[in-house]
């Protein structure tokens, strides 16, 4: 398989400008994506274009990944339908520093191979062109009329918000790098989520009419749910690809709990498992699909290579200590474990309160876990809440200071899954 033809099989492209097919299968090409710093660490969304480059990379071709240090601090107005807050610049220092140390983690960078990775910052050109020379080089080849076509600035033309200059300006950047590169690195190719194509396509235009060269480019899908939800988003917000955002533990589960029409297709996406692979664990997967198999693959492929093997077998083994031994006493969870149980809502309560003691019912409706007393009764009665994993059996037993883990919490149970952790304070 060639590498649009595998891409293409894995779901991971979308539009394509004519002839890119030919000249990957031509020649070792230099391609390359854009990352801007709008945050001190990606999120898995932004794994699909990574995993782009390592398969360009892997095909022979030589991957460039851009850290726009010079257009994180402009706001890409793709996909966005309100002008964005500029970042300060120390924001965007730390931005850049957090982004550039996990897009090193996954490319090969050894100088002896003949398409080692590159990483470039667009600040390194930006910061020595004077206006007039943008205006003059840059802006003088390119019409407003074609820019005002975009669909990422034809939107909010529409609306009230509007578009500020700034922002409108923002494809001439994203142009003009893709114009540098092909003229200073070769660089034939540029990648991106389907929402960069009219900033990549106002790139390909400008190496045109400047240089009269024949640029390409294709794009990703953004990656959908089967139900609708936004994908990389849990009630705790997104999945990050920085432990300290995301334990490797709450990233594992994330994939873990995929349904398995998602696990179907992402597990061809976000993992290097070959068409053979895959379609063999999704026939054992169908099999006996409360096994979740494709789910597990899934999970140890992609944490694995985020995190590496050590912290997947860290993730695994919380796992089952919170699973398997579903009846492992409260008080054998550390902190952590407590933290990252999967689902858990947290609220806080009076110390005091507890400290003083109260009845069972008050505590549950009063931490805000049962709406009511009446629900919390109701629910204590039949059976389905248990405090510090032991069942709760009589609606006047009381909570107090024993009961705190770590001195701090209280573990409520609502039913079997349901985990609320109460924090005093
Ligand atoms: O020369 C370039 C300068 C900046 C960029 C690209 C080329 C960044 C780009 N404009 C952008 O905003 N990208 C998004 C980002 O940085 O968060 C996301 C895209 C997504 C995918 C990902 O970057 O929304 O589709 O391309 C890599």
């Amino acid at each position: 398989m060639t590498l649009l033809e595998e891409l293409r099989w894995r779901g991971m492209l979308q539009d394509m400008i004519p002839g890119t097919e030919e000249q990957l299968n031509k020649e070792s090409t230099t391609g390359y994506i854009g990352f801007d710093p709008t945050a001190d660490s990606l999120h898995i969304g932004s794994l699909v274009p990574i995993l782009l480059l390592v398969h360009l990379q892997k095909a022979g071709h030589k991957p460039i990944a851009l850290i726009g240090g010079a257009t994180g601090m402009i706001g890409d107005p793709s996909g966005k339908s309100e002008e964005r807050n500029l970042l300060t610049p120390e924001q965007l220092d730390i931005n850049v520093t957090g982004i550039r140390q996990q897009l090193e983690k996954h490319l090969d960078f050894d100088p002896g191979k003949p398409n080692a990775a590159e990483l470039v910052n667009n600040f390194d050109w930006f910061k020595n062109i004077s206006f007039i020379d943008f205006l003059r080089d840059a802006g003088k080849h390119i019409t407003v009329n074609y820019m005002m076509a975009k669909d990422s600035v034809k939107k909010r033309f529409q609306g009230d918000v509007g578009i500020s200059y700034t922002e409108f300006a923002y494809q001439l950047m994203q142009g003009y790098d893709f114009y540098l590169l092909y003229r200073d690195k070769n660089c034939k190719l540029q990648m991106g989520g389907s929402d960069q194509w009219g900033n990549i396509t106002t790139g390909t235009e400008f190496i045109r009419r400047k240089s009269g060269g024949e640029a390409f480019a294709f794009t990703c899908p953004l990656i959908t749910k089967a139900d609708g939800g936004k994908f990389g988003k849990t009630e705790k917000g997104n999945i990050w690809l920085n432990a300290e955002r995301t334990s490797p533990y709450q990233f594992y589960q994330f994939w873990l709990n995929a349904s398995d029409e998602d696990a179907a297709k992402w597990i061809k996406i976000f993992t290097f498992l070959s068409p053979e692979a895959i379609e063999s664990l999704v026939s054992r997967h169908n099999q006996n699909p409360s096994e979740r198999i494709l789910q597990k693959a899934l999970a140890r492929e992609v944490t694995t290579f985020v995190h590496g093997e050590e912290e997947f077998h860290k993730a695994v083994e919380q796992t089952q200590k919170l699973f398997s031994q579903q009846d492992a006493p409260a008080e054998s969870l550390s902190v952590e474990d407590l933290e990252s149980l999967e689902g858990v809502k947290k609220f806080d309560f009076p110390r005091q309160k507890i400290e003083d003691g109260l009845d069972i019912i008050s505590f549950l409706a009063e931490s805000g876990t049962f709406p009511s007393k009446g629900e919390a009764r109701k629910m204590v009665q039949n059976g389905g809440v248990s405090v510090n994993r032991k069942k709760v059996s009589d609606t006047g037993q009381r909570i107090s200071a024993s009961d705190l883990l770590h001195d701090q919490y209280v573990l409520v149970q609502k039913g079997k899954k349901n985990y609320f952790l109460v924090q005093v304070n």
